[in-house]
């Protein structure tokens, strides 16, 4: 299909992407191989192998790509990442938190297992994330790996994804303002694509203002996600029913097209991707290609 942007006939980012999420999923699938106990095993590769656009980890690799690095020192980061999203997701689906029966067109973890199953399965794949980049990295000096550990825990704990689905749960039900939903959506979300583009960059042996301008890019990108995820909420159901008006702005939970419009809130959309493209303004033109395409793709994703 054609996309309407310029850039988008300039490199072909679908086979990017599926090149290296072919290359990501051989090494997750390297990682964890079943091992005693059997059903925790096939719990964690039932979430961490199921398929997902593997954004995450595109960015750890694209950006130690970047920075002058090679893949292979990348892919213990890269797959790091996916796994602390797919744990976030099994607990996020759990019956205590958002209780969801479905995640990426299955049945969600704790359907096809159990409750208990899910949250050790999660637990277990959250360690060993951590494990994996320590033991995993190889060719890398020893600080860069310690570097890239503190940042991956501080994206997931109280600084991160924790903290932001809290305030999310936190926040169910209530009228949140402009703040608060930025707030949810730079945890829940951002935070673990800033930490993936850091990692790459990192380990691929960057300096601190390329880490730094990478760090801005993905912060846009993981916003520009939410934002356009909440404006295909809107625009899906006015199309699937064929309605000429958006979906009921007033009830449910709060999102950029309810607080600001879906006219503002596309604008918004269009400001984050120029601000993300003017941070890989600093790079090499040709390098820099996978993420300013990765930009688009999210800005003009259907689904
Ligand atoms: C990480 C310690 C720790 C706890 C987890 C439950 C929880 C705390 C956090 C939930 C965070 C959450 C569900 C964030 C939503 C992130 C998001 C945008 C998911 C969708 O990502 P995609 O579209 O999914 O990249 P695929 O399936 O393509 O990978």
């Amino acid at each position: 299909t054609e996309t309407p942007d310029a850039v988008a006939d300039l490199f072909d980012l679908k086979k990017y992407m599926s090149d290296k999420a072919r290359q990501v999923d051989a090494a997750l699938d390297r990682a964890l191989p079943v091992r005693h106990p059997d059903r925790l095993y096939q719990s964690i590769r039932y979430s961490l192998l199921a398929p997902g656009k593997r954004v995450r980890p595109v960015l750890a690799i694209a950006s130690c790509e970047l920075v002058g690095g090679h893949e292979a020192a990348a892919m213990p980061v890269a797959c790091a990442v996916e796994m602390l999203h797919a744990m976030s997701l099994m607990h996020d689906d759990l019956p205590c938190i958002d209780n969801d029966d479905f995640r990426r067109g299955r049945p969600s973890n704790h359907r096809a297992f159990d409750e208990g199953t899910a949250v050790l399965a999660g637990d277990a794949l959250l360690s060993f994330a951590f494990e994996h980049v320590a033991v995993g990295t190889v060719g890398v000096p020893a600080e860069r790996v310690l570097q890239a550990i503190s940042e991956l825990g501080s994206a997931t704990g109280t600084e991160g994804l924790a903290a932001g689905q809290f305030v999310d749960i936190e926040c169910e039900g209530k009228a949140v303002d402009f703040d608060v939903l930025e707030y949810i959506h730079q945890h829940k979300t951002a935070r673990l694509m800033e930490a993936s583009a850091a990692c790459g960059a990192i380990v691929g042996g960057g300096g601190d203002a390329e880490v730094e301008r990478l760090r801005r890019y993905s912060r846009c990108v993981g916003l520009l996600f939410q934002v356009v995820d909440d404006i295909l909420d809107v625009t899906k159901t006015t199309e699937e029913l064929g309605k000429t008006a958006g979906k009921d702005l007033t009830s449910g939970k709060t999102t950029y097209p309810k607080l600001m419009g879906l006219e503002k809130a596309q604008q918004l959309a269009q400001e984050l991707v120029l601000r993300a493209e003017e941070e890989l303004s600093g790079f090499d033109s040709v390098k820099a290609l996978p993420l300013l395409h990765l930009a688009h793709y999210i800005a003009n994703r259907q689904n």
